[in-house]
């Protein structure tokens, strides 16, 4: 069971936070592209790489300034990854988190801006303290993100469209596209809060498996799951002839493997962390029998 008041209240934080960025520090953006940043990030979602990330940080020692920054900085980037892979040349979706996406109200060329805007931005506000572990953690957290992380996800997705699916294909994709943008948050809350070497790599570890089942379960859904309850068009994926798990395995294996994975996630995180894990293997177990 997840502890949903504490959920609740880091979202909350996390929330406020972006709120109160967005209101009294993108003065000087210009007015289309602040619209069309603030339109998106601002638009609802759990907020889930931000959450993770200060529970991350929590399993060692209460968050700070600096972690929240960091926190923020992850929805963004989660963000503008959202608002690109809606983008006609991509996914081309209209819909998302239940409102119209960003090129729909704002036009292609200014969401292109935004999605660049809201990844730069989260550059500079990851950079933007003196914390001692603000290099690492930046490096970590652009390293899953970037080419050799989420961005290269999304070109072997794009590049083998409507290709046989091979199992080391279609784990490489969710792991690169999905889970390095949840192993990312783990990381970089750890280090922030001076995480050793063994405690660092148990968060990994719970990131990567974790952020494989999520995307199997993302898969499962757009199966079965409501476009309602998901805020999104579903059904694309086999209408496209997606690479996914369930049409590789079937949807019977994918669940097992959801279950499979998540336990031992969170059996990678208790081990070096104790009944400490409980809120994160909570979240975790939540996600992967979500509805939305
Ligand atoms: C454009 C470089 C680039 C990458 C795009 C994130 C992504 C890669 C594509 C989006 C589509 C997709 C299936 C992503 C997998 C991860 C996923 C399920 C994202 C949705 O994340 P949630 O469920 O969304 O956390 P909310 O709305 O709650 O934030």
């Amino acid at each position: 069971m997840m502890d949903e008041a504490r959920y609740g209240a880091l979202r909350e934080a996390v929330e406020n936070h972006l709120l109160r960025v967005t209101r009294e520090e993108w003065g000087g953006i210009p007015h289309p592209l602040r619209d069309a940043m603030a339109y998106s990030l601002l638009s609802g979602g759990k907020r889930l790489r931000p959450v993770l990330l200060l529970a991350a940080h929590e399993l060692i020692a209460p968050w700070d300034g600096a972690a929240l920054r960091f926190a923020g900085a992850l929805e963004m980037i989660h963000t503008y990854s959202l608002i690109h892979d809606d983008l006609p040349a991509m996914d081309n979706d209209t819909l998302r988190r239940g409102k119209p996406t960003c090129h729909v109200v704002y036009g292609e060329g200014m969401a292109v801006l935004a999605g660049d805007g809201l990844l730069n931005l989260a550059m500079e506000e990851m950079l933007s303290s003196d914390h001692p572990g603000t290099l690492a953690a930046a490096r970590a957290v652009a390293g899953a993100a970037g080419v050799r992380g989420m961005i290269a996800g999304q070109c072997l997705d794009l590049a083998h469209e409507g290709q046989e699916p091979s199992p080391e294909l279609v784990s490489s994709i969710h792991r690169l596209k999905t889970a390095c943008l949840l192993t990312a948050p783990m990381e970089a809350g750890l280090i922030l809060a001076g995480a050793h070497e063994g405690q660092l790599a148990a968060g990994s570890a719970f990131g990567r498996l974790f952020g494989l089942a999520f995307q199997i379960r993302d898969d499962l859904l757009d199966r079965t799951g409501s476009e309602a309850a998901l805020g999104k068009h579903t059904g694309k994926d086999t209408a496209e002839g997606k690479l996914t798990w369930p049409a590789l395995y079937g949807e019977e294996q994918a669940r097992a493997d959801v279950a499979r994975l998540t336990e031992e996630a969170c059996g990678r995180l208790r081990e070096a962390f104790g009944d400490k894990a409980d809120f994160l293997c909570g979240i975790a177990q939540e996600c992967v029998q979500r509805n939305h």
